[in-house]
């Protein structure tokens, strides 16, 4: 049945920080993200002539139309996500017609906060609420993951997605990307006397080239010279032993990141099971320091943002997020957020690094659609 044009539907996700787990999704592993209160929404209103008109309220962004039909590589920039999800949702069988879809967003772009996967969730959200496609949240980031993958041309995993959609005010969410599982876990740090403090360095990263394709790409050798299908299925063995099956060095270091990880991301849910999140600090300080130097995914304006913060007192510090820039988060007490702040952009004066953004904060919720939005 054809869809009549001016149908309207509002929707919105959030960008998340990871609190730690990282490159650890698309091994089967464990993450331990948060959605954040930094949203965008989609606002989509049907057409009937076959065509998407995209905005954006971000500045320097040009209105971008194409056919609701655009295969990958027809639409680039930042549209290319908008015409992802549409791809995505044509491809696995739902006729959804041509829309305008107005983009407006509050999580900064690039800052490795997942402002990408907040857009395509909150389109895909709102389309599925608009068109009564029935899917439900995990269907939706396994969607979305597809239009990253392959409309857009980032190889990621599923971390961010699930953290835009299962969100919770006042949880982490503990992501088994084996189970496709997001679980929440209670996590009030202004009650416990706690903070979390961002830093955006302001180093922008892409996951379309570079680095983290090959991150994935070792890991995936190492899981089939281990004769298994991730590296998940070798996360219950001793660490030494494992490695001890691989000869090439560059791979050691990945694969023991990715086992140390999972583990350091378990023993975080322990103690904010047991409320003693504040002794959560050093294993995300190792967490960065697995990143730093068997991961080999930071960039020096992260590495002194976690040294600063720490520096300064911070219970713990690490970038987040796939990496080569992007974010650092640091936990504190609440009383210390501020000096966490001046320290690293002072430190970044010293270094002649342009000035980082710093805010805080707190577990928000996941995606949703807005009342009254029809
Ligand atoms: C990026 C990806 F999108 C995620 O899937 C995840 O791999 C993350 O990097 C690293 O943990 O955000």
């Amino acid at each position: 049945m054809a869809i009549p044009a001016g149908l309207t539907r509002t929707g919105s996700a959030p960008g998340r920080v990871n609190l730690i787990g990282e490159h650890t999704d698309y091994n089967g592993g464990f993450a331990l993200p948060l959605a954040i209160p930094a949203r965008t929404t989609a606002r989509v209103r049907t057409r009937d002539d076959g065509v998407i008109v995209a905005a954006s309220t971000a500045p320097g962004t040009e209105p971008a139309r194409f056919a609701v039909g655009s295969s990958p590589g027809e639409v680039t920039g930042w549209a290319a996500y908008v015409a992802g999800v549409f791809w995505a949702l044509r491809d696995a069988g739902h006729d959804v017609p041509g829309a305008d879809v107005t983009i407006d967003s509050t999580v900064p772009s690039g800052a490795g906060l997942s402002s990408s996967h907040a857009l395509e969730v909150a389109v895909a959200v709102t389309l599925n609420d608009l068109h009564g496609l029935g899917l439900d949240r995990t269907s939706l980031a396994l969607l979305v993951q597809r239009a990253e993958n392959h409309y857009v041309g980032a190889p990621t995993g599923t971390m961010d997605q699930m953290a835009s959609l299962y969100g919770q005010d006042g949880h982490v969410i503990l992501f088994d990307a084996q189970a496709m599982t997001a679980q929440p876990v209670p996590c009030d740090l202004p009650a416990a006397g706690l903070g979390l403090v961002v830093v955006d360095t302001r180093v922008h990263h892409d996951h379309v080239d570079g680095g983290y394709g090959a991150r994935r790409a070792t890991c995936e050798e190492a899981a089939a010279l281990l004769g298994v299908r991730t590296l998940r299925e070798v996360q219950g063995d001793a660490v030494d032993d494992v490695l001890g099956k691989l000869d090439d060095d560059v791979m050691v270091k990945r694969v023991r990141h990715v086992l140390t990880e999972n583990a350091r991301v378990l023993d975080t849910v322990a103690l904010l099971r047991a409320g003693r999140a504040a002794e959560t600090g050093p294993l995300l300080t190792a967490s960065h320091a697995s990143m730093r130097d068997d991961y080999e995914i930071t960039v020096p304006e992260v590495d002194l943002a976690v040294e600063a913060a720490l520096d300064a007192g911070a219970l713990g510090a690490r970038m987040t997020g796939g990496g080569f820039g992007g974010s650092v988060i640091a936990l504190t007490t609440a009383a210390g957020q501020d000096a966490v702040g001046d320290a690293v952009r002072t430190a970044f004066d010293q270094h002649g690094y342009a000035s980082p953004s710093v805010f805080t904060v707190r577990p928000a919720a996941g995606a949703g659609i807005e009342e009254n939005s029809q």
